[in-house]
């Protein structure tokens, strides 16, 4: 008798099998952009399927290690990686992953050319996708804020597509003292000339061998320093590529994200240029979390997706109980709820991107500027706490073989588990949408732009939309009206509902710009969605619901 073998996943192609990001370039983007993008997304996908995948497992395999000394003793500081990290950076600067967001060849559509460009790159990288994140938010703020030196000689290479003069950007903020309170940072900046030199140590940086990073400190002048943060911009190697007095105490040994280099650090007098104005460092470095958030966002939709490809090749080919998985009812739903919250977050970041697009090239007005405020640290946190949810259910979709190593498949549950953690975690971006909608006339806006989005929609859920935006409309004014406190504990309750509500609106208006069977496929999506996530009924799921989402109809 023949023994059995189980055939494995197959990933099927990122850019033209993903449903889910054909469906919204259709609906959402304007013809003349999809066409001069698609060949570049094809072709990229096709990198993201075949030759990514190989540098990210030896990358995996080979993390990046720590020489402190040379053979003869003396202090090197060394961080050595992989070559395939090293050619995973290059295809990104290839890729233009940061380039295209600032070429701008199409406008405010550029940011969203670049966000898919990001989501094909990301679940194949190894998360070099994260140096991208921090390289695009310093060239943000060196745009914003950089003196013209900075300007012409360090923004070239944070945007070039050579992988030779490419430089990537970190992002020093965590100190022992607080990652979340930065204001507890005990990080000094000593004038020097026109410059500082900075004293301190940060306890995570990650993409340690970048050639440039952003940091904070306080100024300190004689015994006093400020009160307040200001932001520095750091050369980290003179020009025979040394360490500019900057101690690497040791790498971090971590649950995922193994081939990122994420170091602590000791600054013993480190050349740093002020950026900004002194005492503003927080809100000048927000430009920089703003991007970063975004990133992380974009990335754990594409974790979503990359997972939920795998899980469902899988389920077209084992079987149990006498059928495919496919074919069993309950898996089924387990699926349609995976592509539910993979389309949801999709649509949550392909609007945060399109707004953030506009504000760039001055094209958001008053509402749109107030919408991406407030929809940021939302799409933040919703995903990067659905993306831990999301690859653990798809881990399980594979039963056994999700929880050993060689299946490539942990990695995706462990590096998911980052997202909610870095770039501010679930509760300090909580504590964010209090701090945005506490701005005057930001909630308004926002819920003004929501009430005449839900008002245009042709669908009978328009209406629990609406209840459901009433309901969270007064919510902040009545939670503040029993205290700060009452308001600070009910935070991350009333993002999630937000969360919900605006991904309703999108799920359903992406559906309304398709025709045909698509359209179809969305509307019930989207129903499924506002049934479970914004009325959390228990009525049962219609006969065929899950079948017609994942497109076995
Ligand atoms: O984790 C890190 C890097 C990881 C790798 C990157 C990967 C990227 C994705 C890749 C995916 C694969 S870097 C470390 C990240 N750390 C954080 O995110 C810190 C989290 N903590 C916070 O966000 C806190 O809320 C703080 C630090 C912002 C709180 O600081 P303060 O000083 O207490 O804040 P204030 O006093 O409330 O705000 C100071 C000013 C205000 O403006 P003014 O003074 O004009 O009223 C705020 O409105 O800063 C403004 N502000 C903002 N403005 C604060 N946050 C923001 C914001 N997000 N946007 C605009
Ligand atoms: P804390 O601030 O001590 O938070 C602990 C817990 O308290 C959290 O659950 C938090 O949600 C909660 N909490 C804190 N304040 C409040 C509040 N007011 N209300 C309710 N809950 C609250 N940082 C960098 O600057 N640069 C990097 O490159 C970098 N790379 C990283 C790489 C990895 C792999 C990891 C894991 C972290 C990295 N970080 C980096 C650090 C990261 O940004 C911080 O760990 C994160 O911001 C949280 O800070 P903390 O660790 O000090 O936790």
């Amino acid at each position: 008798m023949a023994r059995f073998f189980q055939s494995p996943p197959e990933l099927m192609h990122p850019w033209s099998d993903d449903a889910v990001m054909q469906a919204w370039l259709r609906s959402r983007v304007p013809e003349h952009c999809r066409q001069r993008w698609e060949a570049g997304l094809e072709s990229l996908g096709h990198r993201a399927r075949e030759e990514m995948p190989p540098l990210a497992e030896s990358a995996e395999r080979c993390p990046p290690v720590h020489i402190s000394f040379d053979p003869w003793g003396r202090r090197v500081d060394e961080i050595r990686v992989s070559d395939a990290w090293t050619r995973l950076e290059g295809i990104a600067a290839e890729e233009g992953i940061v380039a295209t967001a600032y070429e701008r060849l199409d406008g405010a559509w550029s940011r969203v050319h670049q966000f898919l460009r990001l989501y094909l790159y990301h679940p194949s990288s190894a998360i070099a996708s994260c140096p991208m994140a921090m390289t695009d938010g310093a060239a943000r703020v060196i745009e914003r804020h950089g003196d013209e030196a900075l300007r012409e000689r360090v923004l070239p290479h944070l945007l070039s597509r050579d992988p030779v003069s490419f430089w990537t950007a970190g992002q020093w903020m965590t100190e022992r003292s607080g990652g979340s309170d930065v204001s507890r940072s005990e990080t000094v900046a000593v004038a020097r000339g026109e410059d500082y030199r900075l004293y301190g140590d940060k306890w995570f940086t990650s993409a340690t061998t970048s050639r440039v990073a952003m940091t904070l400190a306080r100024v300190q002048e004689g015994a006093v320093a400020d009160e307040r943060l200001s932001l520095f911009f750091v050369e980290l190697r003179d020009e025979d590529g040394a360490l500019r007095n900057i101690r690497i105490n040791r790498l971090k040994d971590k649950l995922g994200t193994r081939a990122l280099p994420t170091a602590e650090l000791t600054l013993e007098g480190v050349p740093a240029r002020l950026i900004g104005e002194r005492g503003r460092g927080v809100p000048a470095i927000s430009s920089i979390l703003n991007i970063t958030r975004l990133y992380n966002a974009c990335c754990a939709a594409g974790y979503m997706g990359r997972g939920l490809m795998l899980a469902l090749d899988y389920a077209r080919k084992r079987e149990a109980f006498g059928r495919p998985l496919i074919d069993q009812p309950l898996h089924r739903e387990t699926l349609a709820d995976l592509t539910m919250e993979h389309a949801a977050a999709f649509e949550l970041v392909f609007e945060c991107a399109r707004l953030l697009g506009r504000q760039e090239c001055d094209e958001a007005d008053e509402t749109e500027a107030a919408c991406l405020r407030l929809l940021t640290p939302v799409a933040k946190l919703y995903t990067g706490k659905q993306a831990v949810a999301v690859c653990s259910e798809v881990l399980e979709c594979f039963g056994g073989a999700g929880y050993v190593e060689d299946t490539g498949l942990p990695v995706l549950l462990r590096d998911a588990q980052v997202l909610s953690i870095w770039e501010g975690t679930t509760n300090v971006l909580s504590l964010d949408l209090l701090r945005a909608l506490s701005k005057e006339k930001a909630w308004d806006l926002l819920l003004e732009s929501l009430k005449v989005r839900i008002a245009a929609l042709n669908d009978e859920s328009a209406c629990a939309l609406g209840a459901a935006l009433e309901a969270l409309a007064g919510l902040p004014s009545q939670l503040q009206a029993q205290g700060e406190e009452c308001l600070q504990a009910n935070a991350r309750h009333l993002a999630f509902r937000l969360a919900a509500v605006v991904c309703g609106i999108l799920l359903l208006e992406t559906g309304e710009g398709l025709t045909g069977e698509a359209a179809t496929r969305r509307r019930i999506l989207a129903h499924r969605w506002i049934r479970l996530k914004v009325r959390l009924t228990v009525e049962p799921s219609p006969a065929g619901e899950a079948a017609s989402i994942l497109g076995l109809d």
